[in-house]
């Protein structure tokens, strides 16, 4: 049986109830996870308390900014958890971003700053909280970070997110190698296409989802609580013998040659 119970979670990443974090949570708490919550903060505060009302149900434990941009939230968040729980058993990382103008047009006419800016969020941050986790898994641990298709082959449009995602699953066997002595597995999910926050500022994703529908060996796309079945999987100890390993969790879309 599924079963976290006694399992201390930090789980990033959740915008709104579309977020497939939030998908994860849910699934975490259902397997008895006692939950972290952290949020991208703003001036006005509206995402904190938007996001503190959402995982409310959940009784989070710990809910803390954590913009990965800012080594200090990263600190404070990590001082937070070895303050208030003492070990980290499980790290979810599901963010990502590149300017929306870096998500159309010519993968060549991408900037440099555009180029690391998308690869500073959505790829070192998986390293860096990796990083910080490490000496807080005192008894292993297991680290689900979220990556698409598009990392593996050219998707119209994805341009350097494709490139960040490449890092980021090579990331994960790297993190899997050096951690895996401690018992700290490091696993991706590699979702297919739903509608969220950040995939619905995507000129032509209702396309992209349609197409899916028509191909995958399903015939539909998934949802934030399958992609958080499996993150669930990833974490519990039914998956114990798994590090390193990109799962695809897209309707079988991923295995098709058209
Ligand atoms: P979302 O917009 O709900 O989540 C993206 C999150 O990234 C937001 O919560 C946002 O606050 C956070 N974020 C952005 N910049 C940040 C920063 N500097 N510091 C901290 N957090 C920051 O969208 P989503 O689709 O749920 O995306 C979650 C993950 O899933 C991403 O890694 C995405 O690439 C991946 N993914 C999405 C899809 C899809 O179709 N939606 C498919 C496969 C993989
Ligand atoms: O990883 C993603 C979304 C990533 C994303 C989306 C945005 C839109 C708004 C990162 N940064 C931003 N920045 C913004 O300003 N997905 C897997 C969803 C997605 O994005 C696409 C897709 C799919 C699928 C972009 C182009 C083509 C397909």
């Amino acid at each position: 049986m599924l079963n976290l119970t006694g399992k201390n979670a930090l789980v990033t990443g959740i915008a709104n109830n579309r977020s497939i974090a939030w998908g994860i949570a849910q699934q975490l708490h259902k397997a008895g996870a006692n939950l972290g919550i952290t949020y991208l903060p703003d001036e006005r505060g509206k995402m904190e308390k938007k996001v503190a009302e959402l995982v409310e149900p959940l009784n989070p434990s710990l809910f803390v900014p954590c913009n990965v941009q800012d080594e200090d939230q990263i600190k404070s968040t990590f001082e937070a958890i070895r303050h208030q729980w003492g070990k980290l058993d499980i790290l979810i990382h599901c963010l990502a971003f590149a300017s929306k103008d870096d998500l159309s047009g010519d993968f060549s006419q991408t900037s440099r700053s555009g180029f690391k800016t998308a690869l500073e969020i959505s790829t070192y941050s998986l390293v860096q909280l990796s990083g910080a986790a490490k000496p807080l898994m005192t008894e292993g641990g297991s680290i689900v970070t979220l990556t698409y298709l598009g990392g593996v082959r050219a998707i119209p449009n994805y341009n350097v997110m494709g490139v960040a995602k490449a890092g980021l699953e090579m990331s994960v066997r790297y993190l899997a190698a050096e951690l895996g002595p401690q018992n700290i597995r490091v696993n991706a999910i590699s979702a297919g296409p739903i509608r969220t926050l950040a995939s619905s500022a995507v000129g032509g994703i209702l396309d992209m989802i349609h197409h899916v529908e028509e191909v995958a060996p399903l015939r539909r796309t998934v949802t934030q609580l399958e992609v958080g079945n499996a993150a669930a999987f990833l974490c519990s100890d039914l998956s114990s013998g798994i590090t390193g390993q990109i799962l695809y969790v897209d309707a079988g879309y991923e295995i098709m040659g058209m």
